[in-house]
């Protein structure tokens, strides 16, 4: 498979093969920990993504067999949060998660090592999750003096359940892919040589489905626990349906025209 440079970056690679666009990690020296201008050129890659009409679909991964993402870079944690080449603490990891959450195409992880701490969440936050059997899963912060109560606790625990939840964010533990898959956080354990191919076959299956009511279906799957922004979002595609029938052309056709508009004509669906 010839995978294809979409942009040159620093610290991720950022490649398209078939509709599919792989977003990998490239830090493998601190096990695929993030800094902030990881993140900056993840949440580029994600703008990117969702501008091109040719992507379907987003496969996220981390560089090597030992780790998918190992959370905020320890050596840059600074005061009021990790420390960029600016001088300027940032926790930027949280506005990823929110163009993961938003972009109106499906991010499938695929965890090939661990997925620890700021890494961990990162999977969560994905729409699907594929593992590969040396992948190990968990929560470090109140070890490390971090957490993340946003998407990282409340998504998880609808993944996992309150109880299991719970025991992850306190106790620290580490569980294998087979225990995260059996708690409902991982679709599928595959052995690490094939985890790529079965993301691109996952992709390309994806890719053979209606785009439109793939978008409809991730909207409302996280409206349910996103609130008002959720239900914005929602919305806004709702509107943008509404821009492909007549009915909503004919409202500015008649204000072009200066004349009253002719909404009669339009059924009114029972
Ligand atoms: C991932 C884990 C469990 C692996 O353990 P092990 O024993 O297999 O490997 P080792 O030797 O710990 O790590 C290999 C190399 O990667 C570096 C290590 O320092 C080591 O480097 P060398 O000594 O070989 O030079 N490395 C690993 N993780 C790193 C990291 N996060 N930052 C910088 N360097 C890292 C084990 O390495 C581990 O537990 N890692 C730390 C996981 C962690 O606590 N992450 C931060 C959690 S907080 C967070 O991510 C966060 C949040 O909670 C909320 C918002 C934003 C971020």
């Amino acid at each position: 498979r010839k995978w294809e440079t979409i942009k040159e970056y620093k610290d991720i690679k950022f490649e398209l093969f078939d509709g599919i666009a792989k977003i990998t990690i490239n830090r493998p020296e601190v096990y695929n920990a993030f800094r902030p201008e990881t993140n900056m050129e993840m949440i580029e890659a994600m703008d990117i993504v969702r501008e091109r009409q040719d992507i379907g679909v987003v496969l996220l991964t981390g560089e090597g067999d030992k780790a998918f993402c190992s959370g905020g870079d320890q050596n840059v944690k600074g005061v009021g949060g990790y420390v960029g080449e600016d001088g300027v603490p940032r926790l930027n990891v949280l506005d990823l998660h929110k163009r993961i959450r938003e972009l109106p195409k499906p991010v499938i992880a695929l965890v090939n090592g661990y997925a620890i701490g700021g890494g961990h969440v990162l999977h969560v936050v994905c729409d699907l999750t594929i593992a590969s059997e040396n992948a190990r899963f968990g929560q470090t912060g109140p070890k490390v003096g971090s957490f993340d109560a946003g998407f990282g606790s409340s998504y998880l625990a609808r993944h996992v359940g309150q109880k299991k939840a719970r025991e992850i964010w306190f106790l620290c533990k580490q569980y294998t892919a087979a225990e995260a898959e059996q708690m409902g956080m991982v679709n599928k354990v595959v052995p690490l040589e094939s985890l790529e191919d079965e993301g691109v076959e996952w992709g390309q299956t994806i890719m053979m489905r209606s785009p439109m009511a793939i978008r409809m279906l991730k909207r409302g799957l996280n409206a349910e626990l996103d609130g008002q922004r959720g239900l914005m979002e929602f919305a806004g595609d709702a509107t943008m349906m509404f821009y492909l029938m007549e009915e909503a052309q004919e409202g500015k056709k008649a204000f072009l025209e200066k004349r009253d508009p002719d909404f009669k004509q339009f059924p009114k669906f029972p």
